[in-house]
């Protein structure tokens, strides 16, 4: 029988001691000492409750903020300081954003987290002809320094921490924050010199005044979430090394790279391949600074950072943040052996998962939420989003945003959540595995295990010659296409459950009373509005001024060498601040690198086979048989029209999120009927509605399938139409699926008449492809 920790232990193992050493120079800072968490802290019941509890007969226990970290970066974790409650948001306008930020700092938020559209991503002005759907709507716009002072207006950004995703435009959008603060500054001195009549002067920096993070993480953008621009070698030599040295040497609050799981999961990796591929992207990260940029593993990984997403398998999430600490602070040590005990902390923010929130019985996601989060805060996390229950349809309301912030002050403030740091540890779980190795009889045995599953990844990463190699081989992308492609499967099947979807369904009409509003964008108000200001920038900055700065970065983009030392003159985050300085737009700068490298044109695949192996091994013989009826409805189809059923995969506009997509292309595919049989083609990312029109015609396809998750639906699906009824080819059948609020079906199927059925978020494949192959037939 265990027995946990006590001030009156006889004995005191050297992990202890170093806990209480290193708790108490955590607490310096704070009336809190070691001795008084031990003992102050006494619940009604009488018991005083432990900062943390070890097992005594250990001869030497894991303890949090000792090496391996399993327990959590930090001796105290929360008992001292509790996560950060950092949402994620944007939309519209910078003025839009604004409010909304304040309002929700005001609120009880504790660090910012911007959302960016989706042109501002890629690196085009919201004047761009192909953005036109996109503009506002996913994310904040940002033209130029001047959106992101109104972005940041009243909120002192020498204070508050910012974390910032972005990573395809990261240069120009990083520059105009920094930029930003800097003229924030200058009022401020301003101020207080006409205040204080004279003076303010010598304040330090602001650079080195800034906290927060920047995501920078290009290598997970080529396997998942696409919002790149550049070819990976530029990405990675030139955008993502200046950025962290320049940091290294200016910005020494700030971190550099969140290196990113969360995407991975959103796209469908299970939780091993998302913790091998993330940590084998951060060794990258480290190797590109130390070996092509120069810089020393302590200058650098100190200011690494990490995100995970947190799903639904509670114990399994848990496990996963306990052994990404350990597999980081092995690996960076044994690769690179710092001198900072700092470069081998795994600090990390975490993001409830919102692949697992449901269009149905939408209450429901609150609840995943709040056990997501419960994962993520029993894992350690430093940094939290949880999200709004309503995000599977639309953008959130100013009132479900307030219930996914309360679910974390709920647990920070009501539930005592932050009273101890990792109660996991000495957990027994799966017990039975572990009877000859008693001493990993724990929930350690499932941090283990997964542990040694994410080191087989990582292995085969290393082996391939590291992560970008192994990006360039398309092996990263179409092993996570295939873990999505089988869960899809599994949910299909029945094999997975998931309340109110595939299982304790509601009838129609209840449904309907279930049904939530979501947030509308106008979005060509916004982008009216961006353009306005666009014109008036123009119209009154240097001319030379911008063109010389903006000759200057394509110069240093073309030379052949690293200049990522943050002093080197031609850093190109150096030259982007003086960009942003003289009023160059965002498009502007983007468009100065793009001279230099081009822009990056990705290939795609499709996986064969995967959906209908894990559909017909689901050992449930009405969802084969139901299988078998799709493929002999698809057979008759070939057998009478003389070829089979052809559907054009395709998205549109900027929006990179292409799990959905890549999931039905994959499930209706099939040359030898192993899937659903139907030919399928897929389009290039980033089409307009014209050029998938002319994909469609040339391959004369009857259905094209249009994936949307980033609301540019009411835009784009009509102009799609459009383009069809203009080359005579309105027989072909448009159908869409995706992130489309139910309150805009009407305006698709009847009022623009743009599309002939949506398949909202929980749609089966099965179902799907049958409903398409009806609908072909009432064409032809
Ligand atoms: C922390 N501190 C402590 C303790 N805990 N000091 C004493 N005792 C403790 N117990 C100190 C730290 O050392 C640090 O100080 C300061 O308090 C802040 O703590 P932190 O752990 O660094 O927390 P935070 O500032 O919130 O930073 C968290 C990380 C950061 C490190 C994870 O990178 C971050 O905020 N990331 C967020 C990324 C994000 O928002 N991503 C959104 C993706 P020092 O700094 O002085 O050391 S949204 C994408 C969504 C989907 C899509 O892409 O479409």
């Amino acid at each position: 029988m265990p027995v946990f920790s006590s001030p009156r232990s006889v004995r005191k193992p050297a992990n202890v001691s170093l806990w209480e050493k290193l708790a108490e120079k955590e607490l310096s800072k704070s009336e809190k000492t070691v001795h008084s968490l031990r003992t102050e802290r006494v619940i009604p019941e009488g018991i005083a409750i432990q900062p943390v509890y070890y097992n005594l007969n250990d001869t030497n226990p894991a303890m949090p903020g000792v090496k391996p970290y399993d327990r959590g970066p930090y001796a105290t974790m929360y008992t001292n300081r509790p996560w950060t409650i950092r949402q994620y948001a944007g939309f519209s306008t910078a003025e839009e954003s604004n409010k909304f930020y304040r309002a929700n700092v005001a609120a009880g938020q504790q660090g910012l987290s911007v959302a960016f559209d989706l042109p501002t991503h890629r690196g085009y002005d919201s004047d761009h002809p192909r953005v036109v759907g996109d503009v506002g709507m996913a994310g904040v716009s940002i033209d130029s320094v001047e959106d992101m002072k109104i972005l940041f207006d009243g909120i002192p950004l020498d204070q508050i921490s910012v974390s910032m995703t972005m990573n395809g435009a990261v240069l120009p959008t990083m520059a105009m924050y920094v930029q930003a603060a800097r003229e924030q500054q200058e009022v401020i001195r301003e101020e207080s010199k006409f205040r204080e009549g004279g003076g303010g002067d010598d304040k330090p920096s602001v650079l080195s005044a800034l906290r927060g993070t920047i995501q920078n993480d290009i290598l997970k953008e080529f396997m998942v979430r696409n919002t790149y621009i550049y070819p990976p070698k530029e990405s990675m030599d030139r955008v993502v090394a200046d950025i962290i040295g320049f940091c290294a040497s200016n910005m020494p609050k700030f971190n550099t790279v969140s290196i990113s799981g969360y995407h991975m999961q959103e796209a469908g990796a299970d939780a091993a391949l998302e913790l091998g591929f993330t940590i084998a992207d951060g060794l990258e990260y480290i190797r590109t600074a130390v070996e092509r940029a120069g810089l020393k593993v302590d200058d650098v990984a100190p200011r690494y950072s990490f995100f995970f997403g947190i799903g639904m398998n509670f114990y399994l999430e848990i496990a996963k943040l306990r052994a990404a600490r350990r597999l980081w602070s092995t690996l960076v040590e044994k690769h690179f052996q710092p001198k900072d005990s700092r470069s081998l902390l795994l600090r990390t923010h975490c993001q409830t998962s919102g692949y697992t929130l449901t269009e149905q019985q939408p209450l429901n996601n609150i609840i995943r939420t709040t056990i997501e989060a419960l994962a993520a805060v029993q894992g350690g996390t430093q940094s939290l989003h949880t999200n709004s229950y309503d995000e599977a349809i639309g953008l959130p309301t100013v009132q479900t945003a307030r219930v996914a912030r309360n679910t974390q002050l709920i647990l920070q403030e009501e539930a005592g959540v932050c009273d101890v740091a990792d109660p996991w540890g000495g957990s027994y779980m799966n017990l039975l595995l572990n009877l000859v190795t008693l001493e990993n009889t724990k929930m350690e045995s499932l941090t283990d295990e997964l542990a040694e599953k994410a080191m087989e990844i990582i292995n085969e990463v290393e082996a391939a010659g590291g992560m970008t190699s192994y990006i360039n081989s398309g092996m990263a992308k179409l092993r996570i296409e295939e873990s999505a492609t089988k869960k899809q499967a599994r949910i299909d099947s029945g094999q997975d459950v998931i309340v109110g979807v595939n299982k304790y369904r509601l009838d129609a009409k209840e449904e309907e009373q279930e049904r939530q509003d979501v947030l509308q964008i106008d979005n060509s108000a916004v982008r009216q509005k961006q353009i306005d200001r666009l014109n008036k920038l123009k119209a009154t900055r240097n001319a030379e001024e911008v063109s010389n700065i903006l000759a200057a970065i394509e110069a240093s983009a073309k030379l052949d060498c690293s200049s990522s030392k943050g002093d080197d003159p031609n850093n190109l985050m150096a030259l982007c601040i003086e960009a942003a300085r003289v009023r160059c737009t965002l498009g502007e700068i983007s468009q100065a690198l793009e001279n230099a490298w081009g822009r990056h044109v990705p290939s795609s695949t499709i996986v064969q086979g995967a959906y209908g192996a894990s559909f017909t091994t689901a050992g449930k013989s009405d969802s084969e048989s139901e299988y078998r009826h799709v493929l002999d409805e698809v057979k008759k189809f070939e057998e009478r029209e003389g070829r089979r059923p052809r559907i054009l995969v395709a998205k549109m506009g900027q929006d990179g999120h292409d799990r959905g997509a890549k999931v039905i292309a994959s499930g209706f595919s099939g040359k030898s009927l192993d899937n659903l049989g139907f030919d399928v083609d897929i389009g290039p990312l980033f089409q307009t509605p014209q050029e998938v029109a002319l994909q469609a015609l040339d391959s004369d396809v009857h259905v094209i399938g249009i994936s949307s998750q980033a609301a540019g639906h009411k835009t784009l699906l009509p102009a799609l139409k459009a383009e069809l009824s203009k080359r005579g080819a309105s027989n072909i059948v448009i159908v869409a699926g995706g992130v489309i609020p139910q309150q805009d079906y009407d305006f698709l199927l009847n009022e623009s008449k743009s599309c002939s059925a949506v398949f909202g978020p929980g749609t089966r494949v099965t179902d799907a492809a049958l409903r398409t192959l009806q609908l072909i037939e009432q064409q032809s």
